[in-house]
């Protein structure tokens, strides 16, 4: 009978996963990081910047949401594209609730199919948010609801903005009221299921983009080769992989100085995000036509390193 107070209190905790799937530069990876409190996925302002899943774990004292943040939805032209794809058809499988994300600020977002089709082809539970409420003019808002009320039946349509922070409280409250009710999947102070050796990757990848153009940042794959700890730093050794010798040379840039600008941003970034000094050394790759070729697809994606990582670990021992 002692025990009836605290399984009564655990039966009111929920948990579980749901998987953030949209268009690309729709905002998923801004609203993970907002939710999670943490950056643990990178943002640009450019399409197609996520190209794997990852997880952001959110807790809080009524439940646990494990986030999924998505590649964005678009029709694949390369082998990476496809990879892309079927990433975000592998983060829906087991979820409990599909979280759609549009940019409301765009024009039309409702006439545009291809996330719709996703939750037709989902058939649990899908909760839309509209995001960048913020550069939508007020008036605008109530017809875009409408519209997409009319075109599917979701659990609930909230706006946002996942920039600065409008309707996320409420949107995580709606999600917790839509999860089953279950104990937490992780411990309430983990944040991530990204290695931060990845992280680090992705940090760079970002400062690269933000300062690319044209083709470069989707042509950029990076690695980090090195990652050890000695008693004064953190020391970080990545290469920059591109397609082309001219794509390397505007990564490189005059004299170095594009390298040494994305060098600098990564390293005083992740200073912050793991509270450790480091060195960040960059070198800059060719590997040709990377993202057509599926070997080379599969060997800069970091979930295909960790299992080389892990096997030669075991190959030590
Ligand atoms: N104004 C405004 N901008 C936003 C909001 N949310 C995201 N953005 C911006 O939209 C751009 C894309 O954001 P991301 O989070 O990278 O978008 P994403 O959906 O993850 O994009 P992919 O990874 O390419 O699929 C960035 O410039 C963000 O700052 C918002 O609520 N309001
Ligand atoms: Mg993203």
């Amino acid at each position: 009978m002692a025990t009836k107070e605290s399984s009564a209190g655990k039966r009111d905790f929920r948990s579980g996963f749901v998987a953030i799937v949209g268009r690309p530069n729709a905002g998923k990876s801004t609203l993970v990081n907002r939710l999670v409190g943490q950056k643990i996925a990178i943002v640009t302002s450019k399409p197609q910047t996520t190209r794997n899943r990852i997880q952001g774990i959110v807790t809080k004292p009524q439940g646990q949401i494990v986030f999924i943040d998505t590649p964005g939805l678009h029709e694949a032209d390369s082998v990476l594209g496809r990879q892309m794809m079927q990433e975000v058809a592998a983060a829906l499988e087991g979820i409990d609730v599909l979280l759609l994300m549009v940019d409301a600020s765009r024009m039309r977002p409702h006439a545009d199919d291809l996330p719709l089709e996703k939750a037709r082809q989902f058939r649990g539970k899908t909760i839309l948010a509209l995001n960048k409420v913020d550069r939508l003019p007020k008036p605008k808002l109530l017809p875009l609801i409408d519209a997409f009320r009319k075109a599917f039946e979701f659990a609930a349509i909230l706006p946002v903005s996942a920039l600065k922070g409008g309707g996320c409280e409420e949107l995580l409250e709606e999600i917790l009221k839509q999860l089953p009710e279950g104990e937490p999947y992780f411990p309430e102070d983990q944040l991530t299921d990204q290695p931060e050796r990845f992280l680090a990757a992705e940090i760079i990848r970002e400062k690269a983009i933000q300062v690319m153009y044209h083709e470069v940042p989707y042509a950029l794959a990076v690695m980090v080769e090195k990652y050890e700890e000695t008693p004064k730093l953190l020391r970080i050794e990545a290469v920059m992989n591109v397609e082309r010798d001219s794509q390397k040379k505007i990564l490189i840039g005059h004299k170095g100085e594009m390298l040494k600008r994305i060098g600098t941003e990564a390293r005083k970034e992740l200073e912050t995000i793991l509270g450790r000094k480091i060195y960040l050394g960059l070198f800059v790759k060719v590997a040709p036509g990377w993202r057509e070729n599926p070997q080379k697809v599969r060997e800069l994606d970091w979930r295909y390193q960790l299992e080389g990582l892990a096997s030669e670990l075991d190959d030590k021992e």
